[in-house]
């Protein structure tokens, strides 16, 4: 299986970490700069890393960091961090969907302008508003990512370390690297979280540290250049 990546970003980070922690055999090709090529578009229209090629898959790559993992979980048997119960698989899914759908995009609107990346099209971030609106609608939805955030803690976690119950998840994998991009706005995170997060890196050890540290440098690159 070949990853095509982009290092600094946590979409990315998720199934980095998840194939380290998993053990499987892997190689990365770090995509910078190619996404939008004539061959990349050819093989991925919609140009969004990570993406994973192997051999098996209908069309020969897959993108979507969660269905990368749900893939491989399903493939490998990798009940450990996918159980396959389907009302236990169902609290997996729904936290992932919920992150993707409802977490993410607030925190890309909220980081994204700090990480220098580009935001949607629609999105005021990208639109010729002026700076005061831009600035009004990244704090929104900074200020929106609390009622999610406790959401995670109090519905999926429950009194367990993890999603997942005692043990970490993918769907801790997604949430764990994704609180990540949190540091380039220093958002508060609440006690909660940074236990959390700490718990994570534990469990995981390096296949958690050595992502990270890719994504980690890249937001202390950005800080550096505004300072
Ligand atoms: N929901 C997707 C998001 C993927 C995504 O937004 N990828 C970005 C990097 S953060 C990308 O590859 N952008 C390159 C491009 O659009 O050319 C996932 O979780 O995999």
């Amino acid at each position: 299986m070949k990853l095509h990546v982009l290092k600094p970003s946590v979409n990315n980070m998720a199934v980095r970490v998840f194939v380290r922690a998993a053990k499987l055999g892997f190689t990365e090709d770090d995509v910078y700069g190619k996404t939008r090529t004539k061959e990349f578009i050819a093989m991925n229209p919609a140009h969004l890393t990570p993406m994973m090629e192997a051999k098996g898959l209908p069309k020969g790559v897959l993108w979507e960091s969660c269905a990368i993992m749900q893939y491989l979980c399903n493939k490998h048997e990798l009940t450990k961090f996918y159980p396959k119960a389907p009302a236990k698989r169902a609290m997996i899914d729904s936290a992932m969907f919920y992150l993707i759908g409802t977490l993410y995009p607030l925190l890309a609107r909220a980081t994204y302008p700090a990480l220098g990346f580009p935001q949607y099209a629609g999105e005021v971030g990208s639109s010729d508003g002026t700076s005061e609106q831009k600035a009004a609608a990244q704090k929104a939805a900074k200020d929106a990512i609390a009622e999610p955030l406790e959401v995670f803690h109090k519905f999926y976690m429950d009194g367990t370390p993890f999603i997942g119950g005692a043990k970490p998840s993918i769907a801790d994998i997604r949430l764990a690297v994704t609180l990540e991009f949190l540091a380039v706005i220093d958002y508060p995170l609440p006690a909660w979280a940074k236990t959390y997060m700490a718990a994570m890196e534990k469990s995981l050890g390096k296949a958690y540290a050595e992502p990270a540290a890719d994504v980690r440098g890249y937001i202390t690159y950005v800080r550096s250049q505004k300072n």
